[in-house]
C-alpha cells in the first residue's frame, strides 16, 4: 500500500516536472519565433522608409522638415503586437567625423564649429581638441587640450585613443571626460557619418546653426529657424553675410543620410533597431543597423 501511494506521488512529480519542462520549452520557442518576427517587421520598416525617401526624392530637389519623411511616422499595427517607424535627417546634426580631413589631420574650421557648439550648449569646450585627437591619425596630443593615448592608459582599465574615424557618436562616452549626463545634452546635435559631409541648414535645429559663426545669436538662429519655414530655405542666401566663405561650401539644403529609428514590441519581445540609410539617387541602402543603442 505504502509503495503504491509512493509509486502514485513520484509519478504525480515527474508528471508536474515534465509539464513544467514542457510549457518553458513552448514559451523559449514562442520567444524565438517572435523575436524572428520582430526583427523581419523591423526590416520591413526599412522598405517603408527607402520608399518615402524614393517619393520625396522624386518630387524635390531639397530637404526640410515640412517634408512626408520628417512629418509621417508611422505606427503600424501587426500580428501579436505594433512597430513605430520615424525618419531622422543626419545632415542636420554636426559630423564629428569631420573634425579631421581625408588625410586624418585637424580640420580647425571644424574644429571652432564643434566648440562653439559645446559652448551653446554649456558644456566644456575642452572636448573639441579631445575628439580631435581621438580621431587624427597622430599620437600627439593637441594643445591645450589635447588627449591621446598616455592620457587614456592612465585610466583603470585602461585603454587608447581610436586615432580613426568612429562609427556612432556614442564613442563620445569614451573620449576625454565626458559623462553620460553631458552626452545626452549632447547627443541630439551631433552625428558619425563618412567625413566630409556637407550640413543641411534646412533641417539644423538652432544650437547647430548658431555653431556655424560667432555673429549668429541665439535671437539670429531663432530667426533662421522661422525664415525657414516648413517649406525651407531655397537657397542659401540667408547665410551669405553671416558665416565665413570656408563655412559656406559645408552648407547645403539638401541631405543624403538618414535614420530610422524602429520600435518593435510583439508579444513580449521589445527592442529599437536604428538604421542610418544613405539615399543615393533614389535607392536608400542600410549603411549601419543597431539594436537598442544608437
Ligand atoms: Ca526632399
Ligand atoms: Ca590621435
Amino acid at each position: 500500500m505504502l509503495t503504491a501511494l509512493l509509486l502514485v506521488a513520484l509519478v504525480a512529480i515527474l508528471t508536474v516536472n515534465l509539464q513544467w519542462d514542457t510549457s518553458l520549452d513552448i514559451r523559449r520557442s514562442e520567444n524565438l519565433f517572435e523575436s524572428d518576427q520582430a526583427l523581419y517587421y523591423a526590416l520591413g520598416a526599412e522598405s517603408w522608409a527607402n520608399e518615402i525617401l524614393r517619393t520625396d526624392a522624386r518630387d524635390s530637389s531639397t530637404d526640410h522638415t515640412g517634408e512626408d519623411w520628417a512629418t509621417k511616422g508611422r505606427i503600424l499595427p501587426v500580428e501579436g503586437g505594433a512597430i513605430r517607424g520615424f525618419l531622422e535627417d543626419m545632415q542636420g546634426r554636426f559630423n564629428l567625423n569631420n573634425l579631421v580631413d581625408g588625410n586624418g589631420r585637424i580640420d580647425e574650421i571644424s574644429l571652432a564649429q564643434f566648440e562653439r557648439l559645446l559652448n551653446v550648449l554649456q558644456l566644456d569646450p575642452a572636448l573639441g581638441r579631445m575628439t580631435v585627437d581621438w580621431l587624427d591619425h597622430d599620437l600627439e596630443p593637441g594643445f591645450p587640450s589635447g588627449a591621446e593615448d598616455s592620457f587614456y592608459t592612465a585610466r583603470n582599465p585602461p585603454y587608447r585613443a581610436a586615432n580613426l574615424s568612429i562609427t556612432s557618436a556614442t564613442e563620445l562616452l569614451s573620449i576625454g571626460d565626458m559623462d553620460a549626463a553631458s552626452f545626452r545634452i549632447l547627443a541630439p546635435y551631433v552625428t558619425a557619418l563618412p567625413n566630409g559631409t556637407a550640413l543641411n541648414v534646412n533641417t539644423a535645429r538652432a544650437p547647430v546653426l548658431r555653431s556655424l559663426s560667432e555673429q549668429i545669436s541665439d535671437n539670429v538662429a531663432e530667426n533662421l529657424v522661422g525664415e525657414r519655414g516648413d517649406q525651407g530655405f531655397e537657397d542659401l542666401a540667408a547665410f551669405t553675410d553671416l558665416v565665413e566663405p570656408e563655412v559656406m561650401q559645408s552648407l547645403e539644403l539638401s541631405s543624403s543620410f538618414f535614420r530610422l529609428t524602429a520600435d518593435v514590441s510583439i508579444g513580449s519581445t521589445r527592442f529599437t533597431m536604428y538604421s542610418l540609410l544613405e539615399r543615393n539617387g533614389g535607392q536608400s541602402l542600410p549603411v549601419m543597423r543597431t539594436f537598442n543603442s544608437e
